[in-house]
């Protein structure tokens, strides 16, 4: 469930819609029937910012915000795919899958999973496909991951193949780093597909074991809010790649496989090895960050939802200190949200924009919405968007 607060004017899509529309738009374009229909959630981070490519900890939870993809085979090796975000279908055949990069825009994450599973020897069907989405796009919760992962769902039931929903996420991971070129980590992806209702999703990055964290905020009275900072991508693409060459240089000067493999207790000790101080403010976020996945993994397991708050709290704190991740956008939302009595509140996702999320007392929820709406109104910014939201389940069949 997921519901907007008081702040908010458009009422939420209820979860029925976007497969209506999905199923509406397989009809329009391609006539008759899909033969089944996929989704796949956005997601938010709990925490574990910029740890996941140094084979660290994550901590996030699927949303209740859904991509869906209403599909059906096809006798020849080509995939038709449209997209409410665009009029005209686009359509592929093996040499445009095969080469990354040659399909372009939206429509490259579908070629990228296509990509994906072809080259992992895979015979992939061909498809027409029909996506609708209630994830917003460009907002930092995972779009792009919930297309990999409805698709690929599809085309793996589609096509019969053996292939376990475990291994999907590196596959989907594949898809974005290599065909359409974004350097990110694995916790999109296992979060969209891994995510399950009523949990967080505690991920080691490097071993892909996953363990699932009960996150019920219904008993523990509170609720998590997510704000969309509204703030334009400035640069994120190219800042993304430049923070993730700085950790893995530091392993590289360090002498260890990745910054996973810095402690906090030998924390001093390796920043004393490193020479400028950017590459120590790196280093120490994500250091401290593994480390304050673990502190709020231990504190949910004994049910202390509330004191895992200024542990999100510091984390926004390292992301704009330290690894210099956020903007006025963000920066004021968390403020906000903490003056009006929020337990922690944090940046989630990549950085430079998309949402900020806050744990709050459920009844506190409306006032924390609109005290950080005033904020942007007093600070100029424009509005921003404001969901509830409870942890939901991963990527899955609908019918
Ligand atoms: C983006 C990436 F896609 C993830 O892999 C992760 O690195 C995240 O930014 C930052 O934690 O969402």
């Amino acid at each position: 469930m997921t519901g907007r607060t008081a702040a908010t004017a458009t009422p939420a899509a209820t979860p029925g819609d976007v497969a209506a529309r999905a199923t509406a738009g397989f009809r329009q374009r391609y006539g008759g029937q899909p033969a089944g229909r996929w989704a796949a959630p956005g997601r938010v981070n709990l925490i574990g910012e910029h740890t996941d490519y140094n084979d660290g900890f994550v901590l996030p939870f699927a949303l209740p915000l859904r991509t869906v993809v209403a599909a059906a085979a096809r006798d020849d090796e080509r995939w038709t795919v449209w997209s409410e975000l665009s009029a005209d279908p686009v359509e592929f055949g093996p040499a445009e899958a095969d080469e990354p990069g040659q399909v372009t825009g939206w429509a490259g994450y579908v070629a990228g999973v296509v990509w994906t599973l072809r080259a992992a020897g895979y015979a992939v069907p061909g498809a027409r496909l029909a996506v609708a989405s209630d994830v917003p796009v460009g907002s930092g919760l995972s779009s792009s991951a919930a297309v990999e992962a409805a698709v690929l769902a599809a085309l793996v039931e589609l096509g019969g193949l053996d292939l376990p929903a475990d291994r999907w996420p590196r596959l989907a991971q594949r898809a974005e780093n290599d065909y359409v070129g974004a350097p990110t980590g694995i916790m999109d992806q296992s979060a969209v597909i891994r995510g399950r209702a009523g949990h967080a999703l505690f991920l080691d990055c490097r071993t892909e074991v996953v363990e699932q964290i009960p996150f019920d905020l219904d008993t523990a009275g509170l609720a998590v809010l997510v704000v969309d900072s509204r703030a334009p991508h400035r640069h994120a693409d190219g800042e993304y790649a430049a923070r993730r060459a700085s950790c893995e240089e530091a392993a590289r000067v360090l002498g260890v496989p990745a910054l996973r493999d810095v402690a906090v207790a030998d924390l001093d000790a390796a920043l004393r090895k490193l020479s400028d101080g950017e590459t120590r403010r790196r280093v120490r976020h994500v250091v401290t960050e593994n480390q304050r996945v673990l502190d709020v993994v231990e504190l949910l397991r004994t049910g202390r939802v509330r004191d895992t708050g200024p542990l999100l709290t510091a984390s926004h704190a390292s992301m704009r200190d330290d690894f210099e991740i956020t903007v006025p956008e963000v920066d004021t939302a968390v403020d906000a949200a903490l003056a009006a009595g929020a337990y922690g509140a944090r940046m989630t996702g990549g950085g430079f924009g998309g949402c900020v999320l806050a744990l709050v007392d459920a009844d506190r929820a409306p006032a924390v919405a609109d005290a950080v709406t005033a904020a942007y109104a007093e600070r100029g910014f424009a509005a921003p968007g404001i969901l509830t939201v409870r942890p939901a389940a991963g990527a899955a069949r609908l019918d």
